[in-house]
């Protein structure tokens, strides 16, 4: 092809495409501009760039430095176009696809509106407790999940060879050092353990108060129970503890009412069972009625002098109670949930539905 013949050509192809391009007036004509002088495949430009193989060697500098100032030049004018039409300027260096060229903004449409999360059941639920147990004069206190041997269960006057201490049940730490009253003396250090209760909580509590002390505690415990519609393998306890000068059974039972009726409402009855645990003397299982049936929510009583011995309190001049209840389950009866474990499935759909 002769020289002339081909600058001619970029010539009126320039010409061209400014006077369209100056002229343009929606973005769908300015693509379809933009396909035609810089499509990959067969625009204007590319058609013109296959030329330049059949221009004389000689000519070949010459020829070359034409179509590059006429690319550049419409692509210079593709980007006015774009910057007039109040879209997004051409992406330079001659890249091109659709997307370089997004639609014109409408700040008049509707924005996209952010999806507000709600409060899960269980912290509302244990937002609640600690506002009834708060009128109740309860302090709230926090204990580490992580727990030693000593508070999970030798300060509680559970022996080493109890069954609430089985590997089986417990989720004991392999590799974790244990900072425990055994490793004082002098014994290998025991495993430490994802605490399967809040009651450590009381000796930690007893431990470093001043007494008298009147306190709740709420948290998550760990236990390998097998998942079913009222077990979980994490789940939260509250945990409650009052020590003073002549406490008894009178005003445990009178706290645990008052709590139920605040919690779930004035029919609700409430019974206490005697029953067993190593770290109260008595003790009792407290159960609510609940659709039909009794429905154990927790353990209490009063505090065993062992325990108040291992923490260097005198049972002689002190008492107290102790309870912990099962909030998942508090909380199931209150929102009406049957299964324990729609709480843990994560389902925006189930949980939306108790939005506050
Ligand atoms: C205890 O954990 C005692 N520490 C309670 C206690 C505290 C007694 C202070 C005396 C003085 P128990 O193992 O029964 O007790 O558990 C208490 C409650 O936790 C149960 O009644 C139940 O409501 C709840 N619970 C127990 N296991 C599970 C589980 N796997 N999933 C959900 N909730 C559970």
């Amino acid at each position: 092809m002769a020289l002339d013949q081909f600058l001619t050509a970029l010539g009126s192809m320039l010409e061209e495409a400014r006077a369209c391009l100056a002229t343009v007036d929606n973005a769908e004509s300015l693509e379809q501009l933009r396909v035609k002088y810089t499509g990959a495949k067969s625009g204007a430009l590319k058609t013109v760039q296959k030329m330049l193989g059949s221009i004389d060697v000689k000519d070949k500098p010459a020829a070359g430095m034409r179509f590059n100032e006429v690319r550049d030049g419409i692509e210079e004018a593709l980007g006015q176009a774009a910057l007039r039409l109040g879209q997004a300027a051409h992406r330079p260096g001659g890249g091109s696809g659709p997307q370089s060229l997004g639609p014109v903004f409408d700040p008049t449409l509707p924005g996209l509106r952010p999806r507000i999360g709600t409060i899960h059941p269980i912290t509302q639920t244990l937002e609640h407790l600690k506002e009834i147990m708060g009128r109740l004069g309860f302090n709230v206190t926090e204990g580490p999940e992580i727990e030693d041997q000593w508070h999970n269960f030798v300060a509680l006057n559970i022996p080493e060879d109890h069954p609430a201490r089985d590997p089986l049940d417990n989720f004991y730490l392999a590799t974790a050092k244990a900072v425990s009253a055994e490793s004082v003396t002098g014994d290998p250090p025991a495993p430490r353990l994802l605490r399967s209760q809040t009651s450590t909580v009381q000796i930690r509590v007893m431990e470093t108060e001043p007494l008298p002390l009147r306190i709740i505690s709420l948290g998550r415990v760990y236990r390998p129970d097998a998942p079913d519609a009222t077990h979980f393998p994490m789940f939260h306890q509250m945990e409650g503890l009052w020590v003073d000068r002549n406490v008894t059974m009178t005003q445990l039972k009178s706290v645990l009412r008052l709590f139920a009726t605040s919690y779930l409402g004035g029919d609700v009855s409430i019974r206490f069972r005697p029953s067993f645990f190593p770290f109260t003397e008595p003790s009792v299982e407290v159960d609510y009625w609940w659709n039909g049936q009794w429905i154990e929510f927790g353990g209490a009583g009063m505090v065993d002098p062992n325990v108040f011995q291992s923490v260097g309190i005198d049972p002689e001049i002190w008492s107290g109670f102790a309870f912990g209840l099962g909030v998942e389950r508090l909380c199931m009866r209150r929102f009406g949930i049957t299964d324990i474990r729609d709480l843990y499935r994560s389902d925006v759909r189930f949980l939306r539905q108790f939005a506050t």
